[in-house]
């Protein structure tokens, strides 16, 4: 078994600065997190950006500031979301690929997601995947549910593989209105990824309470590992997370303790067929 790919996702939407002081919002705070967290181990980064007011945002300038960044600092993968928040539009949303990042998200379908519906409609997902595709940007589709597998399955079949070949995902367990992050919901996904193209790579994250449980059940399951603000802002039972640091910190201990120590950024491109 190999090592272990890990992504932190260090900002997010949903949280807010001021109810999240240590959440990176600023160009400066994001970069200083994604060298801390590649030096301890970190190999992609999972991108949302914020506006001057540090409100979640697609705008183009900063995306493309924000990819130019990160490249330019660090040697980490740089994924951005093109899920955003709740309330972005689909053109938003699409757009983002033309901030040139190695990867983006493709969320393989919609979900309640707490109080909001997170909207992946079919067409959507398509035209977010046929883009990557001509664009030479390698998606990671994002699980909510497991039924969105059989849904990955039906998209790889009608229009082909991503960029690359290489066919990841990430189980994203625990959101209120998915599925649970329990060891038994992640051994029910890795046993529907048997049905994907052979091959196909795993990381899981649990949002909040499920966070611990399913980094362990992905380390058992062979499965890589996401974490950060973005899912996680309680370390431990009344302590809050100090930094995005301290979670990837905590995640490679778990791999180490797993035998399948963290992954380099160039070997997590060459398991998931991301060119430099
Ligand atoms: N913020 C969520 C609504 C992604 O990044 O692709 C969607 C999300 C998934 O975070
Ligand atoms: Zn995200």
């Amino acid at each position: 078994m190999t090592g272990t790919v890990i992504t932190v996702a260090p900002t997010g939407a949903e949280s807010s600065k001021a109810a999240v002081p240590a959440l990176p919002v600023t160009l400066d705070e994001l970069v200083a997190t994604a060298k801390e967290c590649e030096a301890l181990g970190a190999s992609i980064i999972h991108v949302h950006i914020r506006d001057d007011r540090a409100e979640p945002t697609l705008d183009q300038g900063r995306l493309r500031a924000t990819v130019a960044a990160l490249r330019e600092s660090t040697d980490l993968i740089v994924q951005l979301s093109s899920g955003g928040a709740v309330t972005d539009p689909e053109s938003d949303r699409l757009a983002v690929l033309d901030a040139g990042p190695e990867m983006a998200s493709c969320t393989m379908g919609t979900v309640n997601f707490g109080d909001g519906v997170f909207l992946n409609r079919w067409e959507f997902i398509v035209d977010l995947h046929t883009r990557m595709q001509e664009r030479g940007i390698v998606p990671e589709y994002e699980i909510f549910d497991l039924g969105q597998l059989a849904s990955l399955q039906r998209l790889l079949s009608q229009h082909g593989l991503p960029f690359g070949g290489h066919v990841h995902v990430d189980l994203v367990m625990g959101v209120p209105g998915g599925m649970p992050g329990t060891a038994a919901a992640l051994v029910a996904c890795e046993q529907a990824i048997r049905d994907l193209p052979s091959g196909t790579t795993f990381s899981a994250t649990g949002i909040g309470r499920s966070t611990i449980p399913v980094m362990l059940a992905s380390l058992s399951a062979g499965g890589h590992l996401r974490v950060g603000m973005e899912d996680t802002i309680t370390y431990a039972k009344g302590r809050p997370v100090e930094s995005n640091m301290q979670l990837v910190a905590r995640a490679v201990g778990f791999a180490q303790l797993a035998q399948r120590p963290p992954l380099t950024p160039a070997e997590a491109r060459e398991l998931l067929g991301v060119p430099r």
